[in-house]
């Protein structure tokens, strides 16, 4: 089993309630309450914003070519990922998160800040949580997919955004990068932590 399966098998049951959260749900189902949507919607750019920070930081530490170039991938996908944000903020009159009127949560600073310090615990555990984080994204986005569209959710950009055979792509990229290891003890302990922060996210982002 490669590293990065061992390190989603270890977080299952959290990732699970992630799964199952009445946001994810609704997402799916139609029935997300919009103000519910734009308070994520104004807390996830916060965090892009910052893990595009962390991500830039993980790409100085690769240790080769091979790695920086999956990691190149990324960073370039974020420059239209935050150009929608931006957008749809901008269309429902909701502030940048960027703005320095703008409260991110406690919730929201804890994980952005678990991501800025990650990249000091050296590469092995920093490719752990961005592969984490990332993993979490897919196989969230992925499972209100076919309801979403169904349902001509309002969201689709979003759900299309994470859900894609593209992004998909990336992820499975990021896991090959982990390797086949036995994960350390660092690494386990970090994804334990993106798993019970997205889970935190998803009721207080
Ligand atoms: C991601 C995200 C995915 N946007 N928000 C949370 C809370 N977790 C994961 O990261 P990215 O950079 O948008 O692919």
């Amino acid at each position: 089993m490669s590293t990065a399966a061992r390190l989603v098998a270890w977080v299952a049951d959290t990732h699970a309630r992630s799964l199952a959260h009445p946001f994810v749900r609704g997402v799916a189902d139609g029935t997300l309450p919009e103000a519910e949507f734009e308070r994520w919607l104004v807390a996830d750019h916060l965090f892009v914003v910052e893990f595009r920070r962390f991500l830039a930081a993980v790409l100085a530490l690769a240790p080769d070519e091979d790695h920086r170039d999956v990691l190149a991938g990324g960073l370039a996908a974020l420059t239209p990922e935050l150009a929608l944000f931006r957008r749809e903020l901008a269309a429902r009159g909701l502030p940048a998160a960027t703005d320095a009127a703008a409260a991110p949560s406690p919730v929201c600073l804890a994980y952005t800040s678990f991501l800025r310090a990650a990249p000091l615990d050296g590469y092995a555990v920093a490719l752990a949580v961005l592969h984490g984080v990332e993993h979490a994204y897919l196989d969230v986005w992925r499972s209100v997919r076919a309801e979403a569209v169904a349902a001509a959710s309002p969201y689709r950009a979003f759900v299309e955004n994470w859900s894609s055979d593209g992004f998909a792509g990336y992820v499975a990229e990021l896991a090959r990068l982990l390797g086949d290891a036995e994960p350390t003890a660092a690494q386990h302990q970090a994804q334990a932590r993106v798993a019970a922060l997205e889970l935190a996210f998803w009721d207080a982002g």
